[in-house]
């Protein structure tokens, strides 16, 4: 199908512009005057399980594969509307604060519409492949010492004092962006899952998710809404033991966060869904992580794998999954934290002469 876009870029194309501003606009914030662009962002894939489906007796399991949005993690759904949002009102500069992919995805969108980015981040904290992204993106960059929690109050005050816009997940069009996961999972089933394992670090997308479901059982004649189960991390998990943590530590330094902007709505999703938050250990994240490698095909980032280590911990616990519909959300791509993938105990990883008979032999192939 051919369309012309028109926008206040211009005219920015003769085909059909997918995308979620577009394919979403309906139930959006989107107005005649906002910006209609993509970088490809929405509609991932939801893979089936097969081994851990089996290793949880559920036969209705799958993966929301969030790593395959444009930079590689869900933030891109919510940033490409709180983007498109700055821009219709006029502003040409974003900030935010970040554990990392945050900051990969208002620095790729910021470099798309020619703003300029400015990122706070924790020094030493983000993952190698998230900085990489975004310094290849073209983004002024603030190492801070200091770790989320601080950068985010830093963010806070740059963007009131200055007319820049804030895109963390505080400004509410990222949770309008991100709320269209929850629609894509129920067209992809026909229904609700009965339960949604997410992880939670500053809580926004846990939010957003519930958003998204509340508004289809509402609106669209969805089917029930889902528990929500939220996963945070031993060591960061500030909703778990209800306090403030000043020194959040974890393996999953995406979700590295002592005191969550979206705290209260995390709650809310929690307890209006009947849910649970809880917390999982470093281990048990980093056994989930190789599992969903090397048993589903999946390789996705320490915090993502928290949401299956949250299915395993309350399987070990005796919940029965039997007869339920299962997702859990893959927040982000295993690419973008080499430091952990290379932690990862190969099958097989020696050097060979380049000759037949030596890989026959090595691998007992005849
Ligand atoms: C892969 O990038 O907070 O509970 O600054 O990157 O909505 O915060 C990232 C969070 C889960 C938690 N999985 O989501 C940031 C940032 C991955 C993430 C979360 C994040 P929220």
């Amino acid at each position: 199908m051919t369309l012309c876009v028109f926008t206040n870029f211009g005219a920015i194309g003769f085909f059909m512009i997918s995308g979620v501003l577009n394919r979403y606009k309906h139930v959006l914030p989107v107005t005649h005057d906002t910006p209609i662009f993509t970088l490809g962002e929405g509609d991932t894939p939801l893979v089936r399980s097969r081994g851990i489906a089996e290793k949880v007796g559920c036969v209705d399991l799958y993966f929301k594969v969030e790593g395959c949005n444009p930079t590689g993690s869900f933030k891109d759904r919510g940033m490409v509307v709180a983007v498109a949002k700055a821009i219709e009102k006029g502003m040409t500069s974003i900030a935010c604060a970040s554990t990392g992919n945050t900051s990969a995805s208002a620095a790729a969108y910021g470099a798309y519409c020619g703003l300029r980015t400015t990122l706070i981040v924790p020094k030493g904290k983000v993952a190698r492949g998230k900085l990489n992204q975004a310094v290849a993106y073209g983004a002024h960059i603030a190492l801070i010492n200091g770790n989320f929690d601080q950068a985010l109050q830093l963010a806070r005050e740059l963007c009131d004092k200055h007319p820049i816009e804030l895109v963390n997940s505080l400004n509410p069009n990222r949770i309008e962006g991100q709320k269209t996961a929850a629609f894509e999972i129920i067209d992809d089933l026909g229904t609700a899952p009965d339960e949604l394992f997410i992880p939670v670090g500053n809580a926004g997308n846990i939010t957003a998710y519930w958003k998204g479901f509340k508004e289809a059982y509402e609106n669209k004649g969805a089917v029930g809404t889902p528990k929500m189960r939220g996963i945070q991390a031993i060591g960061s998990d500030p909703i778990v033991v209800d306090q403030v943590i000043n020194e959040p530590e974890t393996i999953a330094s995406a979700i590295r966060i002592g005191n969550p902007a979206s705290w209260e709505s995390a709650i809310v999703s929690r307890d209006e869904s009947e849910g649970s938050i809880q917390s999982v250990s470093d281990s048990e994240i980093l056994e989930a992580y190789e599992l969903l490698a090397s048993s589903e095909g999946l390789f996705c980032e320490p915090a993502s794998a928290a949401s299956v280590a949250g299915l395993l911990r309350r399987f070990s616990e005796g919940e029965n999954f039997e007869d339920k519909t299962i997702v859990c959300v893959l927040t982000g791509n295993g690419l973008k934290d080499p430091d952990i993938a290379d932690g990862i105990s190969p099958v097989s990883l020696e050097e060979y002469d380049a000759e037949l008979e030596s890989l026959e032999e090595a691998f007992a192939i005849s």
